[in-house]
């Protein structure tokens, strides 16, 4: 496959005014009629006459030029392209394909789930559709016809505005919609099907009524009022946040089953992958609900971050991507404790995305250059672009970066820009030089600081030296040292803040400086102190990077309970349960383990004056991917065991405080989603867990009480959860099949069963596996299901996966073939595991390149798994 470089880029030749589309849709394929009024683009380069449009499984019907039928030899397939030699300057061409929306399983384009017509034509999914110059710097306004049978789909959806429906012959009927608009074919979208409204309103601040609504299966539809309403606070939130006012009359949702994707933001016609914004209190965990809230706000805010103004070119896919996931996390803190999701994103990007930007795909937040742009929707352009957008805001303080967002909005209002517009926005406003902290978008790897302290006691002087190195990474070497805001806070040893002054005349120092780093080495001085600090590092995850300081264990006790920064309490935490499960690991049998982690967390457990949900977050141990990505030649069932042994010992020890904890969580009235009640389920949860762990018996009795009783699917599955990984195998048996048959009509609740599962070192090993792919409820063509086993067996259950023997690895091979005919990104997302392979110690490392082998090897391989599994092994 061809690689595509950024600095190829150059301005479309045509640009394409408008768009008129009639979509025929039948039960053995679709008609799709477009005709594109188009003309020369002035600030084209390259000169000529020459016309290309992107196509794929298209079978063309008809082309013409200004209503002339083009004879066979006035037009080409070049590839992929449909060339037309010769075009005037302004002309209507008219295209008539015929696609197989039905026979569509890699769900790219137009295609059927669950008896629906659905789209999904981020990135290149338009072409699927008709010829098109499917690139998202060509913006048009479209008007959609959709035309069907009246009775199978009465329900025909596209972007826009309803302007003109009707009843047409043989039982057909059609809508006509019109987006005024322009957008680029990426943000196109059609529905058709049988499928019921739920409907509400908005007003908006300029006092303008939005018709709001979902549409799902009749039998979802007890399942959207969450949704709703989330998404009316996010419109109220992006009003108030950012001045953003919605701007169509109406803003349609849809759920659909089978979706590649979490949820796509088209213009006025988001469509939501089933399982992120269906909900109810007996189907849906508390963890779900947090997300359907922030994937409805992100698709929402792409209004304005993604379709008011959008990308000039895939690689700057980070422009809309980053921003948003930035909108919606500071929408999210908003809604619920800023410091718990501080400490899901930064575990989220501490484990996966350093892991990204330490592996074979690793690639700067502005790529350089892809093979498929399908594979570059990752952790780096999402979370790691967010954190560089979550930078600028923090240099620029929220006023500033306000009006940067608003001076961005106002000068880019209807273009496909930048990332470095967006910069130069925030520049403008705020008068800052971001020169130099444009290489986080240029330059990939984490970037890397060594701190070390000395502390003067006769001049009272403590400083820090702090060096920065940022690692190589495929393709880049020698890299410049990045602009890094290091926010930091020095304590006393009653655990007091004490005030940072940086000059030997100051006093009344702030508690907290942001340190800007630029140069390679700094050393930062802070006078007038009696005694030498406890230093409190890189306060709330300030910067994406890795800090190595020599922490002793009685350094990360204090801070575990005196830092006023949650993040950094929570982090301490993080940090001496990370340092005594990696003390463990290779340890001879019997070796001692941390007294005093035992003391912090008996501590944490009886804490009922902390905020309850960072309790409930602090009480979480490291995961055993966090460990893995912490260490250099990784052993994983070694790492397992180690992390194993600490929570027996820990839950041993604390059994009883385990009990009170539990009791005192239990039972505390009707239903709630309000943050005390869900940090409440998390706790006794926790304890449920650490109780199962050790096959204690009144756990057991509770969690099969709790099982059964419960009136929520965070309680139900936390039960499940724990009764599944306990020795309580008649329990665990029963539970499982109790809990499908009383599901198993809800696709969503399936998935949780067979992730539950998957995710089990007791329930999840291969042939156990092998089962679930052969169960009754599994579906090949449903990306959830295949992720809710393969990909969590690979992802989540280490210890089965890298079993010594390398049946895991094969396993995950045969399944990445298998899928690779049918869905190729779903195929290409999970070869994922495997491309580490180099993290590992020599016995597994062998074994999985053997597995990426074999996918190279295979035959017709797709461009997607191709790039993923060369890149890998190259
Ligand atoms: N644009 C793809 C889905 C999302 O990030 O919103
Ligand atoms: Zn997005």
């Amino acid at each position: 496959p061809q690689t595509i470089y950024l600095s190829e880029y150059q301005p479309p030749a045509y640009l394409v005014d408008h768009v008129n589309l009639r979509f025929e849709l039948f039960e053995d394929g679709a008609r799709v009629h477009s005709t594109l009024s188009m003309r020369r683009n002035p600030a084209a380069m390259q000169s000529g006459s020459t016309l290309e449009l992107d196509g794929d499984s298209l079978t063309l019907e008809s082309l013409a030029l200004n209503g002339q039928s083009l004879a066979s030899d006035e037009y080409r397939n070049e590839g992929d392209k449909l060339v037309i030699p010769t075009v005037p300057e302004a002309f209507e061409l008219t295209v008539v394909t015929w696609i197989e929306p039905q026979n569509n399983t890699r769900l790219e384009g137009l295609y059927k789930s669950s008896g629906m017509f659905c789209t999904q034509c981020e990135a290149e999914g338009f072409r699927c559709i008709t010829y098109y110059p499917d690139r998202p710097d060509v913006m048009a306004r479209f008007q959609t016809r959709v035309e069907a049978d009246k009775s199978a789909y009465p329900v025909l959806l596209s972007n826009g505005n309803p302007v003109e429906q009707g009843d047409l012959e043989n039982g057909r009927h059609f809508v006509t919609w019109e987006d005024p608009f322009p957008k680029p074919a990426y943000l196109f979208a059609l529905v058709a099907g049988d499928l019921v409204e739920k409907r509400d309103t908005f007003t908006t601040c300029s006092g303008r009524n939005i018709d709001l609504r979902i549409y799902v299966e009749a039998r979802n539809a007890r399942k959207c009022d969450y949704a709703m309403d989330a998404l009316k606070r996010s419109m109220r939130w992006d009003e108030e946040v950012y001045g953003r006012e919605y701007d169509l009359d109406i803003f349609m949702i849809v759920a659909v089953d089978d979706f590649n994707m979490g949820a796509m933001e088209n213009k006025g016609l988001n469509i939501f992958n089933s399982s992120c914004v269906l909900a109810s209190q007996d189907t849906a965990t508390d963890a779900a609900f947090q997300r359907i809230e922030a994937i409805v706000a992100h698709e929402y805010f792409h209004n304005w971050s993604g379709n008011r103004v959008t990308c000039r070119d895939w690689f700057q896919l980070s422009l809309k991507e980053g921003f948003t996931v930035f909108r919606d996390s500071q929408f999210s803190a908003d809604m619920g404790s800023p410091t718990v999701k501080r400490i899901e994103d930064v575990t989220l990007l501490r484990t996966a995305q350093f892991a990204e930007d330490a592996g074979p795909m690793a690639h700067p937040v502005r790529p350089a250059s892809y093979m498929e742009i399908s594979n570059f929707y990752t952790l780096t352009i999402y979370e790691k672009g967010a954190e560089v957008v979550r930078m600028i805001h923090n240099l620029l303080g929220a006023e500033l970066f306000r009006k940067g967002s608003d001076l961005y909005f106002d000068r880019h209002d209807g273009q496909a820009v930048t990332t470095d517009d967006f910069v130069k926005a925030m520049e403008d406003a705020s008068g800052r030089d971001l020169g130099q902290f444009r290489l986080w978008y240029e330059q990939a790897g984490t970037p890397v600081l060594a701190v070390s302290d000395h502390y003067d006691e006769v001049q009272g002087v403590y400083r820090l030296d702090i060096r920065q190195s940022v690692p190589d990474t495929p393709g880049q070497s020698g890299k410049k040292p990045q602009h890094i805001p290091f926010a930091i806070g020095l304590l006393d040893s009653e655990g007091q803040p004490l005030p940072l002054n940086m000059g030997a005349e100051d006093s009344n120092g702030p508690a907290e400086r942001v340190l800007e780093l630029t140069e390679t080495q700094h050393s930062f001085e802070f006078h007038g102190l009696k005694e030498r600090p406890v230093p409190s590092l890189l306060r709330d995850f300030s910067a994406p990077v890795r800090v190595h300081y020599p922490w002793t264990r009685e350094q990360l006790l204090f801070l575990m309970s005196h830092d006023p920064d949650g993040f950094n309490r929570w982090d301490a935490g993080q940090k001496l349960a990370v340092d005594v499960i990696q003390s463990l690991v290779d340890a001879p049998q019997g070796t001692e383990i941390e007294p005093r982690l035992v003391e912090a967390y008996r501590l944490l457990l009886n804490d009922t004056e902390l905020d309850q949900a960072l309790v409930a977050k602090m009480l979480l141990l490291p995961s055993e991917a966090y460990l893995i990505e912490l260490s250099e030649q990784a052993d994983v069932p070694a790492i397992h065991d180690a992390r194993e042994q600490v929570l027996t010992h820990l839950a041993q020890a604390l059994r009883d405080d385990l009990l009170a904890c539990y009791q005192r969580n239990a039972g505390q009235g009707d239903y709630q989603l309000t943050p005390g009640a869900i940090a409440r389920r998390s706790l006794r949860n926790t304890a449920l867990a650490w109780l199962l762990h050790i096959d204690d018996k009144q756990g057991r009795a509770l969690a099969v009480e709790q099982f059964e009783q419960a009136d929520n699917m965070t309680d139900r599955l936390g039960a499940l959860r724990a009764l599944v990984n306990s020795g309580f195998e008649s329990d665990r048996i029963r539970a499982l099949a109790e809990f499908f048959e009383r599901f198993q009509d809800d696709p969503q609740v399936v998935e949780l069963w067979f992730s539950v599962q998957a995710s089990s070192d007791r329930a999840g090993q291969l042939p156990q596996i092998q089962a679930l792919l052969e169960h009754p409820a599994f579906d090949w063509k449903n990306p959830n299901k295949v992720r809710s086993v393969v990909g969590v067996f690979a992802g989540q259950n280490l210890a089965a996966f890298h079993k010594p023997g390398g049946s895991g690895y094969r396993f995950l091979a045969d399944q990445v073939c298998r899928l690779d005919d049918s869905n190729p990104q779903i195929a290409a997302r999970l070869v994922s595991p495997l491309t580490r392979w180099k993290k590992f110690s020599p016995q597994y490392s062998s074994q999985m390149k053997t597995a990426l082998e074999r996918i190279r090897d295979k035959t017709e391989l797709s461009r997607d798994v191709y790039e993923v599994v060369h890149k890998s092994l190259a």
